[in-house]
């Protein structure tokens, strides 16, 4: 005997998901921020920048800071290609405001590139690691080209102007020696 066999097409309703992940927001029409700022009538005001060169003054990456609704949003860019090697560099920012060649550890240690600049920045009352200035890892493509958007409120924009201000640095890389040198720096302003 055969049966008859009834075959059921399931409908499947084709959800067409269109990714639903929130978009980074623009920068350029930043919504008023909830408005506890006294002293600045501009949202411009909130975004500090810092552009990076090379030891040898090569410029070679940007990065804004937006200071919206208790935290940052780090948004860094290469501007030039093949300066950068490709692959993992540690991305920080250090204690003091300075991007010198050549220059002396504050700490007594050893001068070099971008030694002047101190060690990765601490916003005030925090001891622990990973330190306060410690961002996410800048990963660079074959070319040379690197873009990352990160967040973070391990700080705020008055901590990174206040005394001696503050300073993004790229490392060499990620891990072993060539995370220790310091290849490309910009000092963090409003300008
Ligand atoms: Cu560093």
């Amino acid at each position: 005997m055969s049966k008859h066999t009834n075959v059921v097409v399931a409908t499947l309703s084709t959800v067409v998901a269109l990714s639903a992940c929130s978009s980074p927001q623009q920068s350029s029409t930043a919504s008023s921020p909830s408005g506890r700022s006294s002293t600045s009538a501009v949202a411009d005001a909130q975004t500090l920048s810092a552009e990076l060169r090379t030891a040898d003054g090569r410029s070679v990456a940007t990065a804004t800071f937006e200071f919206a609704n208790g935290y940052a949003t780090v948004t860094v860019k290469t501007t030039a290609n093949g300066i950068l090697a490709p692959g993992l560099h540690g991305l920080h920012i250090h204690q003091i405001g300075k991007c010198e060649p050549n220059s002396p550890d504050p700490m007594g240690g050893r001068s070099g590139d971008f030694m002047s600049a101190g060690m990765h920045y601490q916003a005030p009352g925090h001891t622990g690691e990973p330190p306060s200035g410690d961002l996410s890892t800048l990963e660079v493509r074959k070319d040379g080209a690197a873009y990352l958007v990160t967040t973070t409120d391990a700080f705020t924009r008055d901590d990174l102007l206040a005394g001696s201000k503050t300073a993004l640095m790229v490392h060499g890389g990620n891990y072993g020696p060539d995370a220790e040198k310091r290849i490309a720096c910009g000092v963090i302003g409003t300008g």
